[in-house]
Order: C-alpha cells, then sequence, then structure tokens
C-alpha cells in the first residue's frame, strides 16, 4: 500500500473512497515490490487462518461478526460543540489558572475513565486505539463539558506495545486531534512511569515532557507504596514539564475503622505533605473500591476544609458495588472532579455509571453540565463495542463486597484471576482471594497499588502454590526461594512502606542482600538516551525511529523490540484492522473492509488455504479489493 501513499493523486490529496476500485491493478500489483506493507498486512491474516491467533489471555472469538459504525456526532451538537471546554481554559489561564477555575465552578467535574481505566479493569487492558478512534468525535462533543478524559497511561502502555502491537504514543497523538476541547488525563505511576520499578531520573522526565509534548494535560502522579519521596520526585518531573500536578493519595483499609491501620490523620499528614510541595490538585485514588460513601464525606470534608484552594478529584472502582454512592458523597462533601466511564463500561472492578452519576445530580447544584440526554448514543457505541472483546472479560457476573477482605486493585483482579488459571490454579480463585489478603498483612499491610499489588499478588500465589499461611510463611521463609517482586520490594527498590518493612520476615527473604534506604531513583545513574538512540536506529534504521520509540524502550526494551519485529514483519498496518479481524482468523469467503489511509478503503476477502508443502509452507489466497493475492506462511502446528 505504500503504492498507495506514492500514488500521485493521492499525494495531491485527491483520492477518494473510490480510489482503491478505481486503481485496483496498479496498487495491489505487489510483485514489482519487495516489502510492501500490504503483502505484511495479508501474512499476518495468512497468518492466523494457518497458525491460530496470537493472543495471550484471549479466550473463544468475539461472538458475533457485527461491527459497530463510528459514533456519529448527535445531530443537536453538530455545528455547536457547546462551546469551549476546560481545555481551553487550561491553555489559556495554565495549570494554576484552571485550578481556580475549577474550584470557583458552581458544579462538580467529571472524568470518564472509559478509554483507560475502565477496559484496563474489565477487559485486560485490550481496547484498540482503532475503537478509540471511531468515538472520539462524538465524544468531542457529548463530553465537551467534561473535566477531563482519562485515556492514557496506567497498564495502556505497556499492553498497547506487547499485545496490541500498536503505539501507545500514537493513540495519544489521534486522540488529541479528534478531541482538542477536553482535557486528557494520564495515570502516572511517578517514579516507575508507566512500568513496574523505578527508572532513572533522566527517562522519567524525558517521558513526561513528551507527554505534554504529545497531548497530556493532567498527570495523576501517585505512588504504589505513597512513599512521599517518590511522589515528589514525579511532581518535579510534571511541574517542570508544564502538565497539571495531581498529586495522589492511594486509598486502602477504611478510615471508618478505627482498627485500620489506615486512619484519617495519615492521609491528611500526607496530603499536608503534597500541597506544601506544590499541587495544582490532589486525588484520592480508591484503586480497589474500599472508600464507602461515609469515609468519602469524612475523607473529602476533611481535606476541602484544610485546603480551600486544591482541586479535590476523586477516582473509585464498584467491586463492591458502592461506586456511585461513594461518588455522591464525594460530591456534596466538596469534591471538584469525580471518576466515572460509560454506563456499558461501568460497575463491577470497574469505575461506577456514568448515566447515574449525570443524572443523579441533574438540575442540582452539583449539576454536572452534561446533559443526560446526549449521553445514550455514547453508551450504545460502547456497549456494542465491548462485545468485541469477549474472549477478555473475566467471569465475573456481580459486585462482590470480598473485597473490602482482599483489597484487591480493580484493575488487578481481572488479571490475577487470568494469571493464576494459566498456572493451573483457576480452581483455587477463592484462596488466592484469601492468601492475597495474608499475603498483605505477612508484607505489612501495605499500599496495593501497580507495582507494590504485583507484589502483594505474587506472594498469595507463592503462598497457595507451597501451602503457606501467614505464619508458616514467615517461620519458613529462610529456607524459601521467593519470588523476585517481592525480594526487590524488601530491598526497597519501590522505595520505603509508610509503616516500615516487616520483621523478621524482610531479614529472613533478604538473606543478606543489599537494601536501599531512600528513593531509588536517587542511586540509579542517568540511563545513556542519545546512545539508545543510536543503537536503535543502527538496528532499525534512522527512518524507523522517533524520539518516542526511544522512550518506549527504555522503559520497555524487550517489549519495545518484540513490537518492532511485529511491525517490521506485519506492518504497523495491522491497527487498522477492525477488531474481530485483528483477534480471529477470517474464515473462507469472509471479507474484511476497513480504511488504510484517511478516504483509502481496503477490502480483503480470505478464499483459501493451500495444501502443506514440503517446505513446511502453506500459500494462503486472498482478494485484495477484487485483486486475487497469494502469500505463504510457515505452518508451526
Ligand atoms: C495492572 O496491574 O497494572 C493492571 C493489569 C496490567 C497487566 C500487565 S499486562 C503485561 C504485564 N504482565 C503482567 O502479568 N501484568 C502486566
Ligand atoms: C495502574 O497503575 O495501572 C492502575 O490502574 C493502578 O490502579
Ligand atoms: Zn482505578
Amino acid at each position: 500500500l505504500e503504492n498507495v501513499m506514492r500514488h500521485p493523486d493521492f499525494l495531491s490529496g485527491e483520492a477518494t473512497t473510490f480510489f482503491i476500485e478505481q486503481h485496483q491493478r496498479e496498487l495491489f500489483n505487489f510483485e514489482r515490490h519487495g516489502s510492501l506493507r500490504s503483502s505484511k498486512l495479508l501474512t499476518y491474516l495468512a497468518d492466523m487462518v494457518v497458525n491460530g491467533p496470537d493472543h495471550p489471555g484471549a479466550i473463544g472469538a468475539p461472538p458475533s461478526k457485527f461491527v459497530p459504525s463510528p459514533l456519529a456526532i448527535p445531530d443537536q451538537l453538530v455545528g455547536n460543540l457547546s462551546g469551549p471546554g476546560w481545555r481551553d481554559v487550561l491553555q489559556r489561564e495554565g495549570p494554576d489558572g484552571w485550578a481556580k477555575a475549577v474550584r470557583a465552578h458552581k458544579g462538580v467535574l467529571i472524568t470518564d475513565t472509559t478509554m483507560r481505566d475502565a477496559h484496563q479493569s474489565l477487559l485486560a487492558t485490550r481496547m484498540r486505539t482503532h475503537d478509540m478512534l471511531k468515538a472520539a468525535p462524538a465524544t468531542a462533543a457529548i463530553l465537551s463539558q467534561a473535566g477531563s478524559l482519562e485515556m492514557w497511561g496506567g497498564a495502556t502502555f505497556d499492553v498497547s506495545l506487547r499485545f496490541l502491537h500498536e503505539c501507545p504514543w500514537r493513540r495519544l497523538e489521534r486522540l488529541r486531534e479528534l478531541i482538542p476541547n477536553v482535557p486528557f488525563q494520564m495515570l502516572f505511576r511517578g517514579a516507575n512511569a508507566v512500568g513496574y520499578t523505578s527508572y532513572p531520573d533522566n527517562v522519567v522526565r524525558a517521558f513526561v515532557s513528551e507527554a505534554v509534548r504529545s497531548g497530556v494535560d493532567i498527570f495523576r502522579i501517585f505512588d504504589s507504596l505513597n512513599y512521599v519521596d517518590n511522589l515528589r520526585f514525579g511532581m518535579d518531573a510534571v511541574r517542570d514539564a508544564g502538565g497539571v500536578v495531581e498529586a495522589t493519595l492511594c486509598y486502602t483499609g477504611d478510615i471508618t475503622n478505627p482498627k485500620s491501620k489506615y486512619q484519617l490523620d495519615y492521609y491528611l499528614d500526607l496530603a499536608e505533605k503534597l500541597v506544601e510541595h506544590g499541587c495544582h490538585a490532589l486525588a484520592i485514588k480508591d484503586m480497589a473500591g474500599l472508600l464507602k460513601p461515609r469515609a468519602a464525606t469524612i475523607l473529602v470534608g476533611a481535606l476541602r476544609q484544610r485546603f480551600p484552594n486544591t482541586v479535590i478529584h476523586v477516582h473509585t472502582h464498584d467491586s463492591a458495588g458502592t461506586g456511585v454512592a461513594t461518588q455522591l458523597a464525594a460530591a456534596a462533601a466538596g469534591a471538584d472532579i469525580v471518576d466515572c466511564c460509560v454506563d456499558s463500561m461501568s460497575g463491577l472492578t470497574s469505575q461506577p455509571s456514568m448515566g447515574a452519576i449525570v443524572n443523579a445530580l441533574h438540575g442540582t447544584p452539583l449539576d454536572t453540565g452534561i446533559n443526560p440526554r446526549h449521553l445514550l448514543p455514547l453508551f450504545n457505541y460502547w456497549e456494542s463495542t465491548r462485545e468485541l472483546y469477549a474472549p477478555f472479560e473475566s467471569n465475573m457476573k456481580a459486585v462482590s463486597s470480598d473485597v473490602y477482605v482482599h483489597e484487591m486493585p480493580g484493575g488487578q483482579y481481572t488479571n490475577l484471576k487470568f494469571q493464576a488459571m494459566s498456572l493451573g490454579l483457576g480452581e483455587e480463585w477463592s484462596n488466592i482471594c484469601t492468601a492475597y489478603a495474608s499475603a498483605n498483612r505477612a508484607l505489612g499491610d501495605i499500599v496495593k497499588v501497580t507495582p507494590s499489588s504485583k507484589v502483594v499478588g505474587d506472594l498469595a500465589q507463592f503462598m497457595v502454590q507451597n501451602g503457606l499461611d501467614e505464619h508458616t510463611l514467615v517461620e519458613r521463609a529462610e529456607n524459601l526461594s521467593f519470588p523476585s517482586s517481592v525480594v526487590e520490594f524488601m530491598q526497597g527498590y519501590l522505595g520505603q512502606p509508610s509503616f516500615g518493612f516487616p520483621e523478621p520476615l524482610r531479614s529472613r527473604v533478604l538473606k543478606g542482600k543489599h537494601t536501599i534506604e531512600g528513593r531509588p531513583g536517587a542511586s540509579l545513574g542517568a540511563m545513556d538516551l542519545a546512545g539508545l538512540e543510536y543503537r536503535l536506529k543502527e538496528k532499525y534504521g534512522a527512518g524507523a525511529i522517533s524520539q518516542r520509540d526511544v522512550l518506549s524502550a527504555a522503559l520497555y526494551p524487550k517489549v519495545f523490540d518484540e513490537y518492532m519485529t511485529h511491525v517490521l514483519k506485519y506492518s504497523d498496518l495491522i491497527e487498522k484492522l477492525p477488531t474481530r479481524a485483528f483477534l480471529t482468523p477470517l474464515e473462507e469467503d469472509e471479507e474484511v473492509e476497513f480504511e488504510i489511509a484517511k478516504g483509502v478503503a481496503a477490502n480483503i476477502k480470505y478464499k483459501a488455504v493451500g495444501e502443506l508443502q514440503p517446505n513446511g509452507k502453506r500459500e494462503v489466497f486472498f482478494e485484495a479489493n477484487g485483486v486475487p493475492r497469494v502469500v505463504e506462511v510457515g505452518d508451526k502446528k
């Protein structure tokens, strides 16, 4: 399809949807060129036909062949994008002015997490850019008055490269083009950036600068142990890059229970330190859904009183079913922004429903500014799009107040459940939940969120596999070989837990290994990003590597390498495939239609697969825009 790009009509901007039909012969004459993108795309489809799909974690195929249409901008909103949104305020007034304006605003604002946390929590983070772009222009219109869209960061960066074989930076940039009016928000793991461990300071800083350049406005900066030194570093990086600093209190335990280690004072002290360090907003990040409505009233109320100039933003999960009640309580207690997501991707381990919150507050002094009557098309789009990702649904059918016992974050729940099943521990799921609670106690009752939640999850699985409870674990620790994440946590590689490390377990796990005392990043030498860029360009060609790719490689060297290998083999056109065709082999005579470039349509029909040849390969036959094509792939079965 590079010949499409090079065709004079295409270059002159004359290409239309019918362009390919008019020029099929020349466009699909691949034989003259060795490694064209379209041949690679056909190889991807052929490989799936011959060898089956390669999507770890997928169970079965999407149930229907229905392809949702791109979401149209509702008639009432066409030409009337409801005036400027909060991004205009931010661009005009800067982060400080934005904070003032949000504080002065009478209603409560919403953040829509659909494109980040909702699918991370329900669909193993597998939502593709393709399906987001189809909703983007209408989202800009329907949610024009939203406080922000959380659409980047957290696990999406890793999963996008690792499993979706697409560039996370391009997602950000393309959504930005289509949604210029609503602030974009990312979940940022502070010193851990969007990874699972501390990175050198220069990598984190370069990452944040590039994120700002590519379109992120608001950074929700958290640390998985609420470790202030890590948080301060992340806040500095964001402030210096010009982003909105939303410093985060990760909520764990229960402030309404006097026995909980984590009481109101703990959160107020932490907030004090963050506000002192200079933040535009404070987030309460209730990653597991433990913040009961009464706790929200108390915590938000106390923060509101103590920090009158700081924006308060509340995030929760609906795991136990209290999500909407918690957000309404938070709003009533003075929160400025509350997180929710489209009804059709809400509830369970995801965020509470937007429709419930918007309707509940409609016409009250806390009105969200969103017209509830405009929301339905958005909910319908995501309802049918969610169907495409059925292979990644967990079989959680109802909320479960068990979360108050295990305290597992919503984003981890589905992932850990899948991991357990693939280790043959599926039957043991309820034991794993119990073990998760024991593992947490053994580790000293720590904050559990990526990456500390992975430490607890790994230890829980380890305990189940080895038949250990929290007492035998400590007793036998000297003779056990612990998961590396547990050892690294004990060494101090994630930072310092709020209430210290557990003894004697720590010493017994460490067996004399060294420890680090302060902020882990402070003792990591700078990464040679220029050298990395040089090596990547040498390997993949100067034209193939951008500054963003260097950052992807800095954070995830192996994942980036595999991503590049995939792109070189199958091309980046697979990003354009409709999701069903991306996930499952085409059936005989099944056609797939999509746009390969603006206004350039492609139609690929799978015809047949040939006999196994002596060289171990098979020919696979297609029609590409009506032109017969054949590609050969190795049969690996
Ligand atoms: C999270 O805990 O951050 C949410 C789930 C994301 C899981 C990612 S997918 C790749 C990597 N491998 C794992 O086992 N977990 C992470
Ligand atoms: C992440 O870090 O990905 C999270 O969603 C934590 O809640
Ligand atoms: Zn969350």
